[in-house]
């Protein structure tokens, strides 16, 4: 009879212990995710990046400079569609044509100077000074 009734109490016991283990990972692994919330804090991708605005039908700012690396995004704030295609380094910036608020963003994958023109209104030029 008291075998009978310690058994079960012992494999409570056990399920206890194992549900406490448990829930102890799930808490260190729900606390992990919390902790890469660091790595989000630069707004965009992998860094910090360049904004160059198209605003009457120019660059701003024409020329920039930045590291390997870094990313540059350029807006339209032109109701007038704009593009951006460079040249001058490997995989240079080649944007689809951008209608009002819309955005492109490249990423400098070398050092070198990049050109870029908007095709659509060739006078529309500007630089990018790739640095290591
Ligand atoms: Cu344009």
């Amino acid at each position: 009879m008291l075998r009978r009734a310690l058994l079960p109490t012992l494999a409570c016991a056990a399920v206890l212990i194992a549900g406490c283990g448990g829930d102890d990972e799930d808490t260190s692994t729900g606390a992990a995710p919390t902790a890469t919330t660091t790595a989000t804090d630069p707004t965009g991708r992998g860094g910090p990046g360049v904004t160059v605005g198209m605003k009457d039908f120019a660059f701003d700012p024409q020329e920039i400079t930045i590291a390997v690396g870094e990313e540059v995004t350029w807006r339209n704030d032109d109701t007038a569609e704009h593009n951006v295609v460079g040249r001058g380094v490997e995989d240079p910036a080649t944007s689809d044509n951008l209608g009002l608020g819309q955005t492109y963003t490249w990423r400098a994958l070398q050092a070198g100077t990049m050109d870029y023109v908007c095709t659509i209104h060739p006078n529309m030029s500007g630089q990018v000074v790739v640095e290591k």
